[in-house]
C-alpha cells in the first residue's frame, strides 16, 4: 500500500499489491467503507503512489510510476472512472519517463501534482491542471524531487529538496543548499517568500514526505530531524501567525574609506524566513541615527551602506540591528571609529 483516498461511498487503495481479499486487483482497488471489495478494476503495469478522488467530475486521479493503464500508454498519471476503473482521461506528454507522480491534491477547480524523477531529462517539480477538462495550467521545473503538495488559500505548499528553481518566477539558482519546503502561487507558480526549512534527515534523506492542512495549520511529516536548524524529528507544523521568526544572520558592521567628517558603514543584508523586506537600525553611541530597508532572500543578500556625518577627529561607537517589524535582532558587536580629519592646509580646502 502506497496511497489511500476516500469518498462517501468508497475507499480507494493504491500501491504495489496484486490482489485484495483474494481477488485479482493490480495496484489499485476500491472497497466499501466496511471493507467489502467493489467491482472497480484497472490494470496498471507499475506502482501507484498517489490517489485523488474527484467525484464532482466523475474521476479518480491516479499517479505513480506506471507507464501503461488498461492496455494503453499512460505515463505516471491517469484518470479512471471511480465505479468501473476504465480510463476516462489521459495526460499525454505531461511527464517524461522515469518521473513518478508522488502526490496529488486539489482545491475547488484545479489539481496539483508533485513528481520525483530518477536520471536525466526527468521532471522533479509541480504541475497544476484543471479538474473539469484536464488542461495543464502551469508546470514548474525546480530540481529536487517533490514528495508532497497541498493547496490552501491560493498557495500551493510542497515538500521537496528543491535546489535549482532558476526557471521558476521568484525562484533561486543552484546553491547546493536544499530548500525542503516551498510556497508558490496556485495561479502563476511564483515562489513566495516563505522559507521555513527542514534537513534531509534519516532514511533516504528526503525531508518532508507528507503535508496536510488542519484548522489553518500546515502539518509536515517525513524523514527530517531538524526544522529551521533546531532538533525536531519527523513531525512539525506551521501557523499563519504570529510572526515569531526573527531575521537570520544579524549583520556585522565594517567601516569603509572615510573622508573628513564622514563615516561610511557597510554590511551585508540579513534575511528572514517569512519577510522579504527588512529594516536595519543604525546606532551611533547608543542613539538611533538612521534606518534603511532592503529586500533580501537567503540566496540574495545585497551589500548595504550608510554614510554618517560627524565632527572630524571625533570617536564613535556604531552598532546595527535588523528587524522584520515584529522581531528585532540583538545589536551587532560594536565598531569603534575615529573620524578622519582633513589634513590639507586650510587654503586648499
Ligand atoms: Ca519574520
Amino acid at each position: 500500500m502506497r496511497a489511500i483516498e476516500t469518498t462517501d461511498t468508497a475507499v480507494y487503495l493504491g500501491g504495489d499489491f496484486m490482489g485484495v481479499n483474494g481477488q485479482k486487483r493490480k495496484r489499485v482497488a476500491s472497497v466499501t467503507p466496511g471493507g467489502a471489495l467493489l467491482p472497480f478494476k484497472a490494470d496498471l503495469d507499475k506502482s501507484v503512489r498517489a490517489l485523488l478522488a474527484v467525484p464532482d467530475h466523475g474521476k479518480l486521479l491516479v499517479g505513480g510510476e506506471f507507464e501503461k493503464v488498461n492496455g494503453a500508454e499512460e505515463r505516471s498519471l491517469t484518470a479512471l472512472d471511480p465505479s468501473t476503473g476504465s480510463t476516462v482521461h489521459s495526460y499525454p506528454d505531461w511527464l517524461p519517463s522515469r518521473s513518478a507522480v508522488k502526490s496529488l491534491a486539489r482545491d475547488h477547480d484545479n489539481f496539483y501534482i508533485g513528481a520525483e524523477g530518477r536520471g536525466t531529462g526527468i521532471f522533479d517539480g509541480r504541475i497544476a491542471g484543471r479538474l473539469s477538462d484536464g488542461e495543464m495550467l502551469w508546470k514548474d521545473t525546480c530540481w529536487g524531487a517533490t514528495q508532497a503538495v497541498v493547496p490552501y488559500n491560493g498557495v500551493l505548499y510542497s515538500g521537496s529538496h528543491a535546489h535549482d528553481c532558476t526557471m521558476t518566477p521568484g525562484g533561486f539558482p543552484e546553491r547546493h543548499n536544499r530548500q525542503h519546503l516551498l510556497a508558490q502561487s496556485v495561479t502563476d507558480k511564483r515562489i513566495l517568500h516563505w522559507f521555513p526549512d527542514t534537513n534531509g534527515g534519516t532514511g533516504e534523506g528526503q525531508g518532508p514526505r507528507a503535508l496536510t492542512m488542519a484548522d489553518d495549520i500546515l502539518w509536515a511529516g517525513g524523514e527530517f530531524t531538524k526544522v529551521n536548524d533546531k532538533p525536531q524529528q519527523s513531525l512539525t507544523r506551521f501557523a499563519a501567525g504570529p510572526d515569531t521568526g526573527a531575521p537570520e544572520a544579524a549583520p556585522q558592521l565594517q567601516a569603509a574609506n572615510s573622508s573628513a567628517g564622514q563615516v561610511t558603514l557597510t554590511w551585508r543584508a540579513a534575511w528572514d524566513r517569512d519577510d522579504a523586506e527588512l529594516t536595519y537600525l543604525i546606532y551611533r553611541d547608543g542613539t538611533l541615527v538612521a534606518s534603511r530597508t532592503q529586500q533580501s532572500t537567503w540566496w540574495d543578500r545585497p551589500d548595504m551602506t550608510y554614510t554618517d556625518s560627524v565632527a572630524p577627529g571625533s570617536r564613535h561607537r556604531y552598532t546595527i540591528a535588523v528587524t522584520d517589524g515584529e522581531n528585532t535582532s540583538a545589536e551587532s558587536k560594536p565598531l569603534n571609529v575615529t573620524v578622519a580629519v582633513d589634513e590639507r592646509p586650510e587654503e586648499e580646502r
